[in-house]
């Protein structure tokens, strides 16, 4: 029999449910480069409506869907205000030199809080020697475990504004902002010019994500989509999914939170642990060991014993909460930890 593994690398490990695996058998195709598939066009509209845009467009991952937008929103040479700690700058293998040609000016923000002052500094005058600021980018929920409040959106949206440059928001889980926020997803949005979110992340469809905006960015952010190999043709059997996803699977989020609670709790009771309580706002729960170990043997354990893990970044260990993971699963994950320290 298969082993079960208890995955808490990501939430993007999360398995597509019953009721998706029927709506992708049962999905009404069609070439979607044509815009002739009906169940991307509902997914899009759905997506659309969820974060209160006028469009949006079904795209293959969330580090596509953020590149589209820079592509989008910016031109060659251009300079892109975005957070030194983001997706963007970090996990996405330097794609925006590569696709937009942009260059990237970093503000550092606080725990994922991005300071309002220093990213108004951030901000080029004209001048003969500066490339043009044409767009900020900010991530919500931040992937370092953290939501950003709805006043320092707005604040920034204001400031970005008055200085005519745009507004692009990673809400690859823009869903469990809205639950730590206890805010609407469309009130995250309301103070941005186009978001990405991903489907397929905690919300647990197999692929996709999407990004959404005004009518006018989002037909051609079409066009760049194609230029960019993302065209994709009878694509409603995913997107058949993604509705499944939008329409059922984002209320339950705020379970995988309280998940990560008792996680962070549990860990942070073993004395080696140092649990980073001051990023405890989603589904992630990131600490330190106090105590110095092969990193690989740590992980070697875990695998042994049932437990899937990513290895640390930057010293540290971040274990991620998701459908596919219970309480009692949990109770396990955090045995297995103190097996590890016994032994070692
Ligand atoms: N994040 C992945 C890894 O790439 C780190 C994860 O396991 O968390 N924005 C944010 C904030 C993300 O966390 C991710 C994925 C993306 C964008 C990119 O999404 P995909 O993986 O669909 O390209």
């Amino acid at each position: 029999m298969k082993m079960r593994y208890i995955d808490i690398r990501s939430d993007t490990v999360t398995l597509p449910t019953q009721k998706m695996r029927e709506a992708m058998y049962k999905a009404e195709v069609g070439d979607d480069v044509y815009e002739d598939d009906p169940t991307v066009r509902k997914l899009e509209k759905l997506a659309a409506e969820k974060v209160g845009k006028e469009a949006a467009l079904f795209v293959p991952s969330g580090t596509f869907g953020n590149e589209l937008a820079l592509f989008t929103h910016t031109k060659r040479g251009d300079e892109v205000i975005v957070d030194r700690n983001s997706h963007i700058v970090l996990h996405e293998v330097g794609a925006s030199a590569v696709i937009a040609g942009v260059q990237l000016r970093e503000y550092i923000s606080q725990n994922g809080i991005p300071d309002v002052d220093e990213i108004n500094s951030l901000i080029r005058d004209e001048d003969i020697h500066y490339p043009p600021t044409t767009l900020i980018c900010l991530e919500n929920a931040h992937g370092i475990g953290t939501v950003v409040n709805l006043e320092i959106m707005k604040k920034i949206e204001e400031l970005a504004h008055s200085k005519g440059v745009k507004i692009h928001l990673d809400g690859a889980r823009i869903f469990n902002a809205a639950c730590a926020l206890g805010v609407d997803a469309k009130e995250i949005a309301s103070h941005v010019d186009s978001v990405m979110f991903c489907l397929s992340k905690g919300l647990a469809a197999p692929v996709g994500s999407i990004l959404a905006g005004t009518k006018e960015f989002i037909s051609k952010a079409r066009k760049g989509r194609k230029l960019m190999g993302g065209g994709m043709r009878q694509v409603g059997f995913l997107a058949a999914a993604g509705i499944v996803a939008l329409e059922e699977m984002v209320d339950r989020l705020c379970e995988d939170h309280e998940n990560a609670d008792f996680l962070a709790k549990s860990l942070d009771e073993i004395d080696e642990i140092e649990v980073q309580k001051d990023r405890r706002d989603i589904n992630m729960v990131f600490f330190r060991f106090l105590v110095k170990f092969d990193d690989k043997k740590f992980a070697s354990h875990m695998l042994e014993n049932g437990v899937k893990i990513n290895p640390p970044e930057g010293g540290e260990y971040r274990f991620v909460t998701n459908k596919d993971v219970s309480r009692q699963d949990l109770e396990k994950v955090v045995e297995i930890v103190r097996k590890f320290l016994k032994k070692f």
